[in-house]
Order: structure tokens, then sequence, then C-alpha cells
């Protein structure tokens, strides 16, 4: 990993919660905020006090109304923003949810086969990292992006 990456501090911190169950994945249509119109899956920014896993919680209960269960950590990104917004993002994985994901001011969801993931709606990061995690690893993502546009991608998958 460059010195670069060594040193690099975040602006602020989110998460993502990404709930599989079925041979299906939770994803929203994001309606606002960073990466409206993007397909993504529930997630936003630590408030005060929370940990990762709270926030990734609250998000998915204040995006599309369900609770996630069986949550475990897979993965951190790091994006650095070319107007100087720095990013740290934890990424969870669910095994279910609890309740029917309903439409919100916030996000639409919808749950996708997990051959059927709509990369070319998402992140330009996402297929770098999201099939990995769908299999089971664990990884940490490091991106630059100029706006939507990712300038360079680097992710190190560590062993089971
Ligand atoms: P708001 O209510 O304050 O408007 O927004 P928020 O919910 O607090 O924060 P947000 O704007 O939704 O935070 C950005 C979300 O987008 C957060 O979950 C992280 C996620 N996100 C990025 N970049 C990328 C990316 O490249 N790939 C993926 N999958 N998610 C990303 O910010």
């Amino acid at each position: 990993m460059s010195e670069y990456w060594e040193t690099w501090k975040p602006t602020e911190r989110a998460t993502l919660c990404f709930v599989i169950r079925g041979g299906e994945i939770l994803l929203i249509r994001k309606k606002r905020g960073l990466g409206a119109g993007k397909i993504n899956a529930p997630g936003g920014r630590l408030e005060a006090g929370e940990t990762a896993q709270e926030a990734a919680i609250r998000e998915t209960q204040e995006e599309v109304g369900v609770t996630p269960v069986g949550i475990e950590e897979r993965g951190e990104l790091h994006f650095q923003f070319a107007d100087g917004y720095a990013l740290h993002c934890t990424v969870f994985v669910a095994s279910d949810c609890l309740g029917e994901p309903f439409e919100t001011e916030e996000a639409d969801p919808v749950w996708v086969p997990l051959d059927g993931i709509p990369y070319h709606e998402m992140w330009a990061d996402d297929p770098h990292w999201l099939p990995g995690v769908i299999a089971g690893g664990r990884f940490r993502g490091f991106f630059h992006f100029d706006g939507e546009k990712m300038l360079t991608n680097n992710v190190i998958w560590s062993n089971k």
C-alpha cells in the first residue's frame, strides 16, 4: 500500500449494508444525497457517538424500513475525491432482515438476483469488490474519484 494511503484521513465515515438472502440481494435506488439516482445498498454517514455497525442498522431501518440481522463486517472502502473530500466506508453483509422493505423519501428498495446485479447503474468501484464480498471475501479498497469518475483503484483481499 502506498505511503499516500498510510497517512490518509477521512473527512467523514459512512456505512453500507448488503442484506443477502435466498440468492437475492437487497439494493436501493437512492433518491437524494451523494450518489442520488444510483443503485446502491442501504447506508449513510455515521452520526456522532455511533459505531459503524449501529449506523448500518439505523440507515437500513431509515431508508427501507427493515432491520438487518446476522450482520458482519466484510470490508473497508477508502475514497479520495479530487475536491478534497475523503470518505471512509465500512461494508457490512447481513444474512436476513426483519420486515418487508418499503419505499421512503430516501430510497426505493429492490430485491435483485445475485446473478443480475446492475453494475452499470452503480458506483464505478463496486464491480471491483462486490462480487468478492458476495463470494464470502474480506477486503480493503482504495480509490481516487473525480466526481463520479473513478481515477484509480486498488483492492486488497485478506485470507479467509
Ligand atoms: P443524507 O441523508 O445526509 O443526505 O445522506 P446520508 O445517508 O447521511 O449519506 P449519504 O449521502 O447517503 O452517504 C453516501 C452513501 O453512499 C454512503 O452509504 C456511502 C455510499 N457511497 C459513496 N461512494 C460509494 C461508492 O463508490 N460505492 C458504493 N457502493 N457506495 C458508495 O459515498
